[in-house]
């Protein structure tokens, strides 16, 4: 899965990013930070991979990641006419889905903390960028029709609804089941990506949140307290476990932003294990049996014949695969199965 982060200048992207990540990119002190993107993996919390790798002894164990983008650069305004830059858009159009960082500080450049407006105008960014994609291909099929060409009518009838959307001012993640149609996914529009806020609080004493935010109608939320997360990330764990029970906190902020973002992105895991390998996939909530195995790979889809599926919960209770199966817990599933979260799964298949 990948996750990008966006926001304003100087409300803390690159913060944020070091303390989800561990890295130590530059911040911005007073100016904007030198342009291009941090780039770092962050492997995925997993607790049930003990149990799989001590039932197992693989040789090797692996989490599932999260890549974290932090692109910096939201600063061209599509409504005086300009582009979101490029380098921008060619990082954060391939992603999964938005982490967008709103300050709740007071910045030495920017001010008090305005966090509802803020939201409004990166939002309108994302919404005119899409709006400018729209625009261009609709006139562009236009274009195509005077000279002859049959344009498809399933794809006008799709961007138009898009337009539509947009210039009502409001994102495409509006519109339920966007993500599914397939005409539309090469456009990889900004607005259509699943967002959450992660409100960045000051290490001192916190603002209070508007009401619009905390209730969370405007979209899933969490708080962080950026720079002080940056600072305990950067710790020698034992260290910072520390300083964490010190200050009451249970979960680095690293840990609680992967296990919501899975929560409010739908997404599920799955295992695979052998003697090679106990490993963890990433899918979203809904996938199916034949498209989880392409997910581990693309021969195990093409050649798909049955899966084997145990659920986490009953193979621990079993002790052991062979106990799972005596007692009937093991299922074959086929292709059209609805993989859930903690299966555990042996794909059969033939090529
Ligand atoms: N008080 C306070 N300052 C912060 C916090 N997070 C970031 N800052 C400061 O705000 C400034 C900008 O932080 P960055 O993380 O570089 O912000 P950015 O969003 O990456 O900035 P650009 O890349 O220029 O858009 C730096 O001086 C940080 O020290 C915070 O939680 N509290
Ligand atoms: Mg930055």
């Amino acid at each position: 899965m990948r996750l990008g982060i966006i926001g304003l200048p100087g409300c803390g992207k690159t913060t944020v990013f070091n303390a989800l990540t561990g890295s130590t990119a530059q911040v911005a002190d007073f100016s904007p930070a030198a342009r291009g993107p941090n780039l770092a993996m962050v492997k995925v919390p997993e607790p049930r991979l003990a149990f799989l790798s001590q039932l197992y002894k693989p040789k090797k164990v692996t989490e599932a990641t999260v890549e974290y983008v932090d692109v910096g650069g939201l600063t061209g305004s599509t409504d005086k006419g300009q582009e979101l830059g490029e380098s921008f858009l060619n990082h954060i159009r391939p992603v999964d889905a938005l982490v967008h960082v709103v300050r709740n500080f007071h910045h030495p450049m920017h001010g008090a903390p305005d966090p509802s407006a803020d939201i409004s105008r990166v939002e309108t960014e994302l919404i005119l960028a899409d709006l400018l994609v729209v625009e261009k291909r609709l006139q562009r099929i236009a274009e195509e029709r005077k000279r002859g060409k049959k344009e498809d009518p399933e794809e006008v009838k799709e961007l138009g609804q898009c337009q539509e959307i947009l210039e009502a001012s409001s994102p495409l993640r509006s519109r339920p089941g966007i993500l599914e149609i397939p005409i539309l996914r090469g456009f990889s529009f900004l607005s259509a990506k699943p967002l959450f806020y992660l409100i960045n609080q000051p290490e001192e004493e916190v603002s209070p949140l508007p009401a619009e935010i905390s209730s969370g109608t405007m979209g899933p939320q969490l708080e962080i307290v950026g720079q002080l997360e940056m600072e305990l990330g950067q710790l020698p764990p034992d260290e910072s476990l520390e300083f964490m029970a010190e200050m009451g906190l249970d979960k680095l902020a690293r840990d609680r932003v992967i296990t919501s973002s899975y929560q409010f992105l739908g997404l599920v895991s799955f295992f695979t294990t052998n003697e090679q390998e106990a490993r963890a996939w990433t899918i979203r909530q809904g996938t199916t049996a034949l498209k989880a195995a392409g997910v581990v790979h693309s021969d195990m889809e093409r050649g798909f014949i049955r899966a084997e599926v145990v659920s986490f919960k009953d193979l621990e209770s079993a002790s052991t695969y062979a106990e799972a199966q005596k007692k009937g817990l093991v299922r074959l599933e086929g292709k059209e199965y609805i993989v859930q979260d903690g299966d555990v799964i042996f794909f059969r298949f033939n090529i």
